[in-house]
């Protein structure tokens, strides 16, 4: 998605009611974070989501005289739109229409640079039109399968499936292999008794810059959602003769595809493997509980939720005076630090030590 010129739209409906506004600004980081540029934004509450257009036709009159200023070239939803709904708005406003799922599918594939991040983001991608398939084949397939449906007579759209599934089938082999040579790795790394922590949280919350700064590394950080995609491993010395492994990792965000969290399992088995998880946390953020909840539900899906956390609220620097005690006590252990400023690093070191 090379700068495209794109137009957010978001459509509050009342189930979600007052999680609008955040939402589109984290929608416009990610369309900059793939590269594309905001002309505009639309926002509208309802009750339910129109059947044709998902937005009502008045706001979809102000859409599409957005698009004819600005020359957009994509529009980009918060919301979920069917197949069907997204076909019928690019008749209309003849431009690409996305939803936000498809975005961070586009920068997931834009940052996988391993083997394994490649074939983890394909399967994904796959997974995902699968499901854009079924959506539309419903009123083929209740014409049902087997006899007299294969074949020349097949219709295009059986034909598509076949090979999405046949290509799903070989990514999943590929990964598997990829995942049991690592087990075997760790299972070697658990006998030796040393001690795994994993760097978890929210994107953009400071993972790299803190395993950076703890154990000298170079890792990539930046000021880009989905910075990291791949599992890096390092030494930490938390005392003069007591060394873990930990590792940085993927981050999460709120509605974090489905597919995404699916296909990136064998990558996310480090944090299900890990003795105890860093949850760091952008201490800066005023959606910071929201964000915190959206990891612990990721958490869940992945089965690590029981794990012993230590709450690693980072951005210090950015906070004037410290966490609200109400809030803090919710989170404990916890630990107040910034990784630029490289403050409070002892105090984390200490406070791995104490629970190790
Ligand atoms: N002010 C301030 N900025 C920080 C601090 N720690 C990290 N940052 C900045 O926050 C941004 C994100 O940092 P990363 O370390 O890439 O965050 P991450 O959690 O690894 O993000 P992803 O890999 O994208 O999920 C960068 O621009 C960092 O410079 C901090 O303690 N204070
Ligand atoms: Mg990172």
């Amino acid at each position: 998605m090379d700068r495209e010129k794109a137009i957010l739209v978001g459509i509050e409906l009342q189930k979600d009611k007052g999680s609008i506004e955040a939402s589109m600004v984290e929608l416009a980081l990610l369309a900059k974070t793939a590269g594309a540029q905001i002309t505009g934004s639309i926002t509208q509450n309802k009750a339910k989501p129109d059947l044709k257009y998902f937005i009502g036709t008045g706001k979809l009159e102000e859409l599409i005289q957005i698009v004819k200023q600005t020359g957009a070239n994509l529009v980009i939803f918060d919301n979920d739109l069917h197949p069907s709904q997204e076909r019928n708005l690019e008749e209309v406003l003849g431009i690409k229409v996305i939803n936000r799922t498809e975005l961070i599918l586009d920068i997931f594939a834009q940052h996988a640079h391993s083997h394994e991040g490649r074939l983890q983001v394909e399967l994904a991608q796959n997974q995902f039109m699968m499901t854009r398939l079924s959506g539309k084949g419903t009123l083929l397939s209740r014409l049902g399968g087997g006899i007299g449906t294969r074949g020349p007579g097949e219709t295009k759209l059986e034909q598509d499936k076949r090979k999405l599934r046949y290509r799903i089938s070989l990514l999943k082999e590929d990964i598997e292999k990829i995942r049991r040579s690592r087990v075997t790795k760790r299972s070697a790394r658990i006998s030796s008794g040393i001690k795994n922590l994993s760097l978890i949280g929210y994107t953009n919350a400071g993972k790299s810059t803190l395993l950076n700064v703890l154990t000298k590394s170079n890792v990539l950080a930046q000021d880009k959602l989905f910075a990291t995609l791949d599992t890096t491993t390092r030494k930490l010395y938390i005392s003069a003769d007591k060394s873990v492994l930990i590792s940085d990792t993927v981050g999460f965000i709120q509605k974090l595809p489905h597919q995404l969290i699916d296909a990136f399992k064998a990558t996310l088995e480090e944090v299900t493997d890990s003795d105890i998880l860093l949850h760091v946390v952008d201490a800066s953020s005023p959606d910071m509980e929201k964000q915190m909840d959206a990891v612990y539900g990721v958490l869940e899906e992945i089965g690590a939720i029981s794990k012993p956390i230590i709450t690693v609220f980072n951005k210090m620097d950015l906070v004037k005076g410290t966490i609200p005690k109400d809030i803090s006590e919710r989170y404990k252990p916890y630990v107040e630090i910034s990784a630029r400023d490289k403050n409070g690093l002892d105090k984390l070191k200490n406070c791995i030590e104490t629970f190790l």
